[in-house]
């Protein structure tokens, strides 16, 4: 399938990474035959690379990348892509500008997200901030990065902002959650007038059966459709080894993303490679950014592996969607 219009609203990415689905399969979700596409000891420093963010930057590719390092402290890291493949990443971990020290001290920082919004790339992680809760950056050129207020109390972790403001204001998931290892957790929706101060929650689902039956939380960067928001996100299912993760996906309406319209029951991913089943965290995929071409419809999903590696995977906007109808339950 590659219809020349697409549901995809925005700009065209002709560069986007893509491989054809192969020969024999049948999945709505494809991975790249390189996965991983970033092995866990790109950079000297690093144990494991994976839960990582990218976006289209001057005909290039930048991201913000999770590095567990040696002493498996989290870290963010900068890095950057002519064919959003091979990455270049950098040893040292990136550092923020903040005017007030209090919020600026870094304690640990993990799974970010990059959302181009309006005119710059705001970037939003998990941060420490005496314990996990959303920390909200932004830059222009991916040389400075100013840190802004944490958008929430702790704890929460799984902030996504939406590429566009939405009725005036700009809008965010996240997934209120625990100090540790949160045996829980559904996606909420929350808004904002500038960036520093966050209200109107709204729930948006909740953990459902089977493979998203633990915990929930917001993936990739929403990606606007004229069905509405395409939204891939992650389902977890307590096994009697432990959690695994799962990558699904749903529709929200485009003026009001806290209403799901469809949402597929079966799941898009599921941990089966040998580098998502064995690491340092088990039986994981974990997507974290979506590249997308709107005119062909293609979308490259990068994806945290065994919280050890990052790997690569494809689909089809309007197949996503058809999936999310088609196997609607909500
Ligand atoms: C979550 C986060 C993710 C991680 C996942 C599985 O709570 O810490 O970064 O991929 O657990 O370990």
């Amino acid at each position: 399938m590659s219809s020349a219009k697409s549901c995809l609203i925005g700009s065209p990415l002709p560069n986007v990474p893509w491989q054809d689905r192969p020969e024999g399969c049948n999945d709505v979700m494809w991975r790249y035959s390189g996965n991983p596409v970033i092995p866990r000891d790109l950079i000297p420093s690093s144990n494991s690379i994976f839960n990582s963010a990218v976006v289209p930057f001057e005909g290039e590719f930048r991201g913000v990348f999770r590095c567990d390092d040696k002493r498996r402290e989290m870290q963010l890291h900068r890095g950057r892509s002519t064919d959003g493949i091979k990455w270049q990443i950098d040893d040292e971990r990136l550092e923020f500008d903040c005017d007030d020290p209090e919020i600026g001290c870094f304690v640990y920082g993990y799974d970010p997200r990059v959302c181009w919004i309006e005119d710059r790339y705001y970037v939003t992680w998990c941060n420490g901030y005496h314990g996990p809760t959303i920390g909200i950056a932004w830059t222009n050129d991916f040389e400075t990065f100013h840190q802004l207020e944490n958008a929430y109390l702790p704890f929460n972790r799984n902030g996504v902002l939406f590429p566009r403001k939405i009725d005036g204001k700009f809008v965010m998931y996240s997934r209120p959650s625990d100090r540790g290892h949160t045996p829980f957790g559904d996606i909420f929706c929350s808004e904002s007038p500038d960036m520093i101060h966050w209200g109107r929650h709204r729930h948006v689902m909740g953990t459902k059966g089977g493979w998203q039956s633990t915990k929930i939380g917001a993936g990739p960067i929403p990606i606007e459709t004229t069905e509405g928001w395409l939204v891939i996100y992650h389902g977890v299912l307590t096994s009697c080894n432990g959690y695994v993760y799962h990558a699904g996906v749903a529709v929200a309406d485009i003026d009001e993303p806290w209403k799901v319209k469809y949402r597929a029951a079966p799941d898009i991913l599921n941990p089966r490679e040998l580098y998502e089943c064995v690491g340092d965290v088990p039986n994981i995929v974990f997507p974290c950014a979506a590249l997308c071409d709107a005119p062909t419809g293609r979308i490259a999903v990068y994806y945290g592996a065994a919280d050890t590696v990052t790997g690569l995977a494809f689909a089809y906007a309007d197949e996503l969607i058809e999936f999310a109808k088609e196997y609607s339950e909500l």
